[in-house]
């Protein structure tokens, strides 16, 4: 453990200057097949992953660096074999091409994307667009960077092969700048100051290969799918526990799970606070001081770490999990998959140069606040019942799929929001497991957690009829709107901004407000978002995500 220096993932960037103004630049990025080592005494590891080139290809992807209002295009190129280095299933909803090859396809996480740049799962292509999904229109996506500044990333979004597409190494960083909006924070800077974590569990096979499970959990249904994949060793920038040499002064690190299933209870070993300043895609409105964030799959936590406070005597901090997995009943963490990485704090006292940026006490200008969700909660125009279901077989009692609605990913489109509305989402979790739900397109904030009372009757009701009214859902809520029980809980401070991935907990109904509008200005897209293959929403736990915790949405005008 921590014997390999954490990485620093390359830059690109999305923009070019002409006479020092930026304007669009289109990059062309592949997906290739190559060797990496995870880790000093480890063989080399077969990856997918993403480059300019085969040779500067790296797990993860660069980072691209965006402007805000400066557009970035993208072709995507697959140079992958003809064959899949992890087992797949054919016995879930997949891409299979005629002719062998990869199927992948690229989503931006968080992104304000036009649906045709959006990365559907059914827009799927092979090697040299050999062979296409139902949904390809084109190879060059296009994304215009519209909105406020913040911390989004890219991976592979293929129907059906999510789960092993991301485990094999095709997840890279976005980010989108705006120095006017920004510089004023002052928060930490520059590539040494300002660092990406890219956080991804892994297992190994004793020859090197990254280890994905061949057969599933109940062979007679799906042959190869299990519910959740969660590896032992715990990669942060391509690297098993790697870890950093820090000065004492303060860094800001951008901290993003690709992982497929497994959450994170991140805490640092000296009990030191992170100033939480944003979260996914938005900056929060004030920094938030907490010991300890909870890390679902795909999301993000912009922090900020001091290391000036720390004391003379201490010169290793650890970063450290402790979240059941699957979470939050699971099996508890222990060595290796409690470590994450270590810092190494120098002893020198003052740091060179010296640290000059601070954390101020407002993020944003009151001018620039997003709006209040609870302000937004009172333009909804409409309550949606969303229900996450998971099913068993009798035979077996393994879990063989998992469904929204109690509806399959080919189904006719249910959820059809109107453009430049607020909605309501009642998301009702009847599994025994939190899901991170993720919409694309738009941000969302959670404003109540309440636990169902009489769960298993309601389960059964809604497992016959799928209506929550009709199964009298008010019925099941607390009786009091009081946290003092637990029963109703407040969204973390940590949480309360615009995000991309509201964890849903297991047992409740978290009440969630969406926007299908630009949140920062409750503007309108600066595209057509009502156009074709239109947009999914989904858990974001790959493995359930690809078996088929996934749904469409379409947006009318
Ligand atoms: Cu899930």
């Amino acid at each position: 453990m921590y014997v390999d220096e954490l990485p620093k993932i390359p830059k690109i960037h999305g923009y070019k200057l002409r006479r020092g103004i930026p304007v669009a630049k289109k990059l062309t990025i592949g997906m290739y097949h190559k060797k990496w080592r995870f880790h000093r005494d480890l063989a080399e590891s077969s990856v997918f992953v993403y480059g300019k080139t085969k040779r500067s290809a790296t797990f993860p992807g660069p980072t691209i660096e965006a402007l805000q209002g400066v557009a970035t295009h993208v072709e995507w190129r697959n140079h992958l074999p003809k064959k899949h280095i992890l087992p797949w299933d054919p016995t879930v909803p997949t891409a299979i091409p005629k002719n062998g090859g990869v199927p992948t396809v690229v989503h931006l996480h968080a992104g304000v994307t036009e649906p045709e740049s959006d990365g559907s799962s059914f827009a799927w292509f092979t090697a040299g667009f050999k062979e296409t999904g139902p949904y390809w229109s084109r190879s060059t996506y296009r994304y215009l960077n519209m909105q406020r500044p913040g911390n989004l990333w890219y991976h592979d979004h293929a129907l059906g092969l999510t789960r092993q597409n991301l485990l094999a190494g095709l997840v890279g960083p976005y980010v989108i700048r705006n120095h006017t909006f920004e510089r004023p924070m002052n928060l930490p800077c520059g590539s040494e100051f300002d660092r990406h974590l890219i956080i991804a569990d892994r297992s190994f096979n004793t020859d090197g290969s990254i280890y994905m499970n061949s057969t599933g959990n109940d062979p007679t249904v799906h042959p190869q799918w299990q519910p959740e994949y969660f590896g032992d060793t715990i990669t942060v920038n391509g690297k098993a526990w790697p870890f950093m040499n820090v000065q004492r002064r303060k860094y800001r690190f951008r901290v993003i799970s690709t992982s497929n299933a497994r959450y994170f209870n991140v805490r640092l070993s000296n009990g030191m606070n992170f100033t939480v300043v944003g979260s996914d895609a938005s900056y929060l409105p004030k920094p938030v001081a907490t010991e300890s964030f909870i890390l679902s799959p795909a999301e993000t936590f912009d922090v900020v770490v001091d290391f000036s406070s720390v004391g003379v005597n201490t010169t290793e901090i650890e970063v450290t999990n402790d979240a059941p997995y699957p979470y939050p009943d699971g099996t508890p963490t222990s060595i290796p998959n409690n470590r994450i990485m270590k810092f190494i704090v120098e002893p020198k006292k003052s740091p060179c140069p010296p640290d000059t940026s601070t954390v101020p006490a407002n993020l944003i200008a009151d001018s620039d606040r997003y709006p209040s969700v609870v302000e937004a909660a009172k333009q909804a125009t409409l309550r949606r019942y969303i229900v996450m279901y998971e099913y068993w077989s009798n035979i077996t009692g393994e879990v063989t799929h998992l469904y929204i609605n109690g509806k399959r990913l080919e189904d006719p489109v249910s959820e059809t929001p109107k453009l430049g509305s607020t909605e309501i989402w009642e998301v009702i979790n009847l599994t025994p497991d939190d899901h991170p739900l993720h919409l694309h397109l738009v941000a969302f904030q959670a404003l109540k957690i309440q636990k169902l009372t009489d769960l298993q009757d309601f389960t059964n009701c809604m497992t016959q009829t799928n209506d929550a009214e009709k199964c009298n859902v008010d019925r099941h809520l607390p009786t009091t709107t009081s946290t003092a029980n637990n029963n109703t809980k407040n969204i973390v401070e940590y949480e309360k901004t615009w995000k991309n991935i509201v964890k849903i907990e297991t047992g409740s109904m978290t009440t969630v407000v969406v926007k299908f509008d630009m949140v920062e200005n409750n503007g309108p897209f600066p595209f057509d978002a009502t156009a074709e293959p239109g947009y999914v929403y989904h858990c974001h736990i790959l493995d359930h995500e690809d078996n088929s915790m996934i749904r469409p949405f379409k947006l009318l005008k």
